[in-house]
């Protein structure tokens, strides 16, 4: 006999007050608000199979507004996910818990994406929504046909990004996209007319959505907007009208239940409003029974496709896709042997441009595209069709002038799988991503970024545009590799290890202005370990330059100078510190000596330099803005010329 529904949406609030009181930290009012809508979605829409969690054509669920976790570790745990068990949701915000202060798509299964930083999950909802239609259009109905819910709350669709989310998914006609959004009225300082007067189902409905609205405590309401969003083929947004921590009889409605526990009084007065007599983390049976039934809904869908599967010619390669391996004997190896045959003097942009090229006509899986900036990221292939509404099986997206909604809506492809995506701005836009590469970094999804004009050397367009600081935020950044490559062979080789790097982002920095081709024999990939002895001294070393990018020319012909006075100087690029501070102890003190000077040279913020040269070293880079001029005329100007540095080195040397 089926279960009340009532009751399955108690257990959902039971547990998350019980949770957040246990740990004294947690934010109640969401789960509680939003129980019944998401007990309808998660009983009777989202195609799931709690048995296999990474079955591929799953519907994709994603909790944007992650600081409701717990509601998304409450419906795990109900639907008969293997984890989170009781005991790790009453470890809730505990060390060693799966069940952290916001959703993390590592620790649990069933966590699509990493939520809490406000309107990103949007964003990544609408990147998996492009990867399902890109993926069906290349393998069809037979093997992918799912869809996307996100839960998103006031803060989601005040947030920035969401416009720029919500503009692309319009444009693509991203109908596979339901969004429901908790219109409780209530954010943390209050009631939302303290900030906001904006008639967002209006916004929506101008972006190209369909919008409809429901009463979120109306089972029949809600399954109304459902299924009219299910028969609309354009993106759907939801205003589910619902009240924050619903059920906590003197606080619900308020800012009180939004963040913080309701307190032992409010609990037993919850309780007895919601008619609930289980001790904490206590669940009936009948209840988990109910639960756990709507669970296996999808078995049998998942059986079909299992035996279309078996069925299909692609097999084979569909699995690999969205295992994310690269295809067997993946190797850049030809193209770069084509280059030291006929070695190139080319802007990195351009060598980017190049192993693209190659990359793409083998790798079926990248998805590349540019914040308006193709034809300066040289992010286009000669292959790529563009992705569009009336054909997704592109391969190439025009995301227009949307730096953090392209960045959020890469994570949400990589997270989706199936697709490797790339896209382009320039370097010093990276601060309008910013907060999407950090959730790249922190779920660990491979997604690679082509920034370009990655110093002064961008020339005439000015401080404005030319990155000082840039760098070495990045590097600051954890599991973030930031590759600036020097010549057209070192950016081969650091492509091909952007790609093989399944567990995170990578950047490119690249140049606009030409640079030559600076590695003329064979060798494996140098740029794996990070750094890498360009030239040795001739004389007796005394000098260790060690450069980046476009200032690894200027090292070697600093290191020329100072052999013509008889001061041996080694060069070494370091296209990646990442990577170099992955080498064994031997390999890193062979490379950067104890004893000759140490000089770094970069053409931007010098700070942390010293970790490579030691106090003593001498750090020749830019810590102030540009200025706009032609890139000679910066370089001479700020001292990155060989005439200039020379002098410095003689003299630090006598120091
Ligand atoms: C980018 C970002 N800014 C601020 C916060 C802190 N924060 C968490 S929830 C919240 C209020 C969100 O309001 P709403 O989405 O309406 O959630 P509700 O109170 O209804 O649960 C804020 C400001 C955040 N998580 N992310
Ligand atoms: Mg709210």
């Amino acid at each position: 006999m089926a279960v009340d529904p009532h009751l399955l949406a108690n257990a959902i609030r039971a547990l998350s007050m019980d949770a957040v009181e246990a740990a004294n930290s947690g934010h109640p009012g969401m789960p509680m608000g939003m129980a019944d809508v998401a007990t309808l979605l998660w009983t009777e829409y989202l195609k799931h199979d709690p048995a296999d969690p990474k079955w591929p054509d799953r519907d994709r669920f994603v909790l944007s507004a992650g600081h409701g976790s717990m509601l998304i570790y409450a419906l795990l745990h109900l639907t008969g996910y293997a984890r989170p068990t009781i005991a790790d949701i009453k470890g809730f915000r505990q060390l060693g818990s799966p069940c952290a202060g916001h959703p993390e798509n590592f620790l649990l299964d069933g966590v699509e994406a990493t939520t809490g930083p406000l309107g990103q999950g949007v964003a990544m909802a609408v990147g998996m929504a492009i990867a399902e239609r890109h993926l069906n259009a290349e393998y069809g109905d037979a093997l992918v046909d799912h869809r996307i819910w996100a839960i998103a709350g006031d803060g989601c669709l005040m947030e920035g990004v969401n416009h720029e989310a919500a503009g692309l998914a319009g444009h693509l006609a991203l109908g596979r996209l339901t969004v429901l959004w908790d219109d409780n009225k209530i954010t943390i300082d209050g009631a939302t007319g303290l900030s906001t007067s904006e008639d967002i189902e209006a916004r929506y409905a101008a972006y190209g959505w369909h919008v409809v609205r429901c009463d979120g405590h109306d089972r029949a309401d809600v399954r109304r907007a459902l299924d009219a969003a299910l028969a609309d083929p354009r993106p759907s947004l939801i205003a589910c009208r619902t009240i924050i921590g619903k059920g906590a009889p003197n606080k619900q409605g308020t800012a009180a239940t939004h963040g913080a526990a309701l307190g032992a009084e409010e609990v037993a007065a919850a309780r007895k409003e919601l008619a609930w007599e289980h001790a904490p983390f206590e669940l009936p049976d009948e209840i988990v029974e109910g639960w756990r039934e709507a669970g296996r809904r999808s078995r049998g869908d998942h059986a079909a496709w299992r035996r279309r599967l078996e069925a299909s010619a692609d097999k084979a390669e569909f699995l690999r896709r969205m295992a994310g391996d690269l295809p067997a004997g993946f190797s850049l190896a030809d193209y770069i042997q084509s280059l030291i045959e006929a070695p190139q003097k080319v802007a990195t942009r351009k060598a980017s441009e190049m192993a693209l090229e190659a990359i793409n006509a083998i790798l079926p899986e990248t998805i590349g595209g540019s914040a308006d900036l193709t034809g300066s990221n040289n992010t286009k292939t000669k292959n790529q069709k563009p992705l569009t509404k009336s054909d997704y099986s592109g391969r190439y997206i025009y995301y227009g002038i949307r730096e953090f909604g392209m960045a959020a809506a890469m994570n949400g492809m990589a997270l989706h799988g199936g697709i490797i995506p790339y896209g382009g701005t320039f370097l010093v836009f990276t601060d309008y991503a910013r907060p999407a590469i950090r959730l790249s970094a922190l779920q660990q999804a491979r997604v690679i970024y082509v920034m370009t004009h990655d110093s002064i050397g961008l020339g005439e367009d000015g401080p404005t545009h030319q990155p000082i600081e840039h760098l070495m935020s990045l590097r600051a950044m954890p599991n973030l590799d930031v590759y600036r490559p020097a010549d057209v062979v070192e950016t081969a080789e650091c492509w091909e290890l952007a790609l093989r790097d399944e567990s995170g982002p990578s950047v490119l920095a690249l140049t606009r202005q030409n640079l030559p081709q600076l590695r003329t024999q064979p060798a494996d990939n140098l740029c794996a370990k990070g750094a890498y002895r360009l030239r040795a001294a001739a004389a007796a070393r005394k000098v260790v330059l060690v450069a980046t990018g476009s200032e690894v020319e200027l090292a070697l012909s600093v290191a020329e100078a100072l052999e013509g006075q008889g001061v041996g100087a080694d060069v070494v690029s370091m296209p990646c510190w990442e990577r170099f501070d992955g080498q064994d102890e031997a390999y890193r003190a062979a490379i950067l000596p104890e004893g000759p000077l140490l000089v770094s040279i970069e053409a931007g913020a010098t700070l942390g330099w010293e970790r490579y040269t030691g106090r003593s070293g001498l750090n020749i880079g830019l810590d102030r803005f540009g200025a706009s001029a032609p890139a000679g005329d910066l370089f001479k100007h700020f001292g990155f010329t060989a005439d200039a540095i020379v002098p410095r080195i003689v003299a630090a040397l006598k120091d």
